[in-house]
């Protein structure tokens, strides 16, 4: 096959890159990986060299270029056939719940920035932070009661909807997020997980810091 390489960005803090790296690794490609150091004076340009939308990740396969996590998934997914559930619904189910994270959880998203390697952080929970924690803990325990049968991830076999809600854990992990048990348990098979542990061991070696997404 034609060789793949992904472009990411500091694995301690790109969420949006942590996405499509897992799911290449759980699906079993061979990829070369680019790092992009973020927020630095050289980052834009290296961006824009190497795709439309300036940010990362972004897949290269040949004369093809894909940016946005979500794409690089469904594209490698379509490449290995492998990445969503087998059974209709839980498809459909798996696709609306990538879409939500994809779409959604913005005050999560910007109040506890991903930070892998940091522990014992605390901020303020407002109203709105806790409303994002508890849709996703329901949407959690809703997947794991209907279709989790067969395996520790969210449709049972490791999809993209397990791929989408990674850098989910590692923000609860960091900040201590309150949730049930059957989330705990979810987020423990997460963080067992070789693929992610290999990114986590990689993301502790990076000597780079970013101010804004140190909180806490
Ligand atoms: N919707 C995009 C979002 C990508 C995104 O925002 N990536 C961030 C890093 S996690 C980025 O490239 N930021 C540019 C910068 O920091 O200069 C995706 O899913 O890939």
């Amino acid at each position: 096959m034609t060789p793949l390489t992904l472009v990411i960005g500091n694995k301690n803090y790109s969420s949006w890159s942590l996405r499509a790296w897992l799911l290449m690794k759980h699906v079993g490609v061979t990829f070369e990986e680019i790092v992009i150091v973020l927020d630095t004076p050289g980052t834009r340009e290296a961006l824009e060299r190497h795709g439309p939308s300036g940010r990362v990740p972004v897949l290269h396969h040949g004369a093809l270029t894909v940016w946005d996590s979500l794409a690089i998934c469904e594209y490698v997914a379509e490449l290995t056939g492998k990445g969503w559930p087998e059974h209709r619904e839980a498809r459909a189910v798996a696709r609306a719940v990538a879409a939500e994270m994809h779409s959604g959880f913005t005050t999560l998203r910007s109040l506890w920035p991903m930070n892998a390697r940091a522990r014992n952080r605390h901020t303020a929970v407002t109203a709105a932070l806790e409303a994002d924690v508890e849709r996703i803990d329901e949407l959690w325990n809703d997947c794991r009661g209907r279709f989790g049968e067969g395996g520790p991830w969210l449709f049972g076999a490791y999809s993209i909807a397990d791929a989408m809600y990674a850098p989910v854990v590692l923000r609860f992990n960091t900040y201590g997020a309150g949730i049930s048990q059957t989330a705990r348990w979810y987020m423990a098979s997460v963080l067992e997980d070789a693929a992610l542990q290999e990114w986590l061991q990689a993301a502790k070696q990076e000597p780079w810091t970013i101010a804004a997404d140190e909180v806490g």
